[in-house]
């Protein structure tokens, strides 16, 4: 579907095998890997990635939760990978819906920044961070649909969904995103 001048493209697969400028990994605050999205970009993509990570740990303490920063992609098919850092659910008291918010439109800030006009996103939080997934998914629709009402260098943004649940849920809110533009 198209947003004014971006194209948004669902796609059910490995974020790690898609042709991007830039690639968005769920990581932790520490920024030294883990599981889940984080350790397939950190193993698909090479120690170089990490060594960045590492430099930015040391210079600024890592990253905070709904933040992002950036290194080089190593050896992913992408120029840049940002790494944002999403909320684990704590119930949804804790102001997970805007640190989420925030996670989708600081790193969109800041591809715009390094001139990204590709960017592919997995869904933040929603596995070892227990996101509710229907919740989560609608707040990246509603953040990407906001940042996108500003100008933007921006043209394709992919949601990339690992798990079939996922993919079926982003389906049902593009669906009914297209049905109102009709
Ligand atoms: N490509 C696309 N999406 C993926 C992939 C992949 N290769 N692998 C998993 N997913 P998670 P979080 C999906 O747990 O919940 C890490 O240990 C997965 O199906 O990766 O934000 C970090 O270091 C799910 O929908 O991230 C943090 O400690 C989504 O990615 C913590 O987990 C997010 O699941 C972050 O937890």
């Amino acid at each position: 579907m198209q947003i004014i001048n971006t194209e948004i493209n669902l796609v059910y697969g490995d974020i790690t095998t898609i042709e991007v400028d830039a690639v968005v990994n769920a990581a932790n605050s520490l920024l030294l890997g883990g599981g889940g999205v984080d350790g397939a970009i950190h193993s698909k993509g090479g120690r170089r990635i990490l060594e960045e990570c590492m430099v930015i740990k040391n210079k600024q303490g890592g990253c905070k939760v709904g933040e992002a920063v950036y290194t080089s992609a190593g050896m992913l098919p992408a120029k840049y990978v940002v790494h944002t850092v999403g909320p684990l659910w704590n119930g949804g008291d804790s102001d997970e819906p805007a640190l989420l918010a925030n996670c989708y439109f600081n790193s969109l800030m800041l591809a715009e920044k390094l001139n990204v006009k590709t960017i592919a996103f997995p869904n933040i939080s929603t596995g070892v961070y227990r996101y509710p997934k229907v919740q989560a998914a609608q707040t990246a629709f509603d953040t990407v649909k906001q940042y996108l009402s500003n100008k933007t260098g921006i043209r394709k943004i992919y949601f990339v969904c690992f798990d079939r649940e996922n993919y079926d849920i982003y389906k049902s809110l593009i669906g009914k995103e297209e049905n109102l533009q009709d």
